[in-house]
């Protein structure tokens, strides 16, 4: 082959990957009757600043992220988050979507005094919610 036309496909390439985006990953299936909620604190609870959330997952295992094994995701907390990330691609990780990629099934939590809400979300390997999703029920707390 030569030279020219070797770049040339080598930008080709170039080309193509960069023009795919997460909307073309295949979502990971979550499994039938999946269910993830939160154990503790419970909904309506007052708390210390300093608090323990419990997970809960039904139907589903847990794996650290980047481990590729059926039927298992990893934790993500969603703290005061009104309206859910997209859903096609990796889950943000900031102040308001704590990861637990290494498949942790509790944190202890320190929030500011007042009302808070509590939601939890599963991911697969990329960090990429299930499809359909595996999400918990909203909670609040309140924070003394
Ligand atoms: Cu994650």
């Amino acid at each position: 082959m030569n030279k020219t036309l070797h770049s040339l496909l080598a930008g080709a390439v170039l080309l193509s990957v960069s023009a795919l985006s997460w909307a073309d990953v295949p979502r990971t299936p979550s499994p039938k009757d999946a269910e993830v909620y939160i154990i503790s604190p419970q909904d309506g609870a007052t708390v210390d600043p300093t608090f323990t959330v419990q997970f809960g997952l039904k139907g589903m295992g847990v794996a650290p992220a980047g481990v590729v094994h059926p039927d298992t995701g990893h934790h993500h907390l969603l703290i005061d988050v009104e309206s859910l990330p997209a859903m096609g691609q990796p889950l943000p990780a900031n102040d308001h979507i704590i990861h637990f990629g290494g498949g942790q099934t509790q944190t202890r939590l320190t929030l500011k005094p007042g009302k808070h809400t509590l939601q939890l979300l599963m991911g697969d390997q990329y960090h990429i919610p299930h499809e359909p999703p595996v999400l918990s029920k909203k909670i609040t707390v309140t924070v003394k």
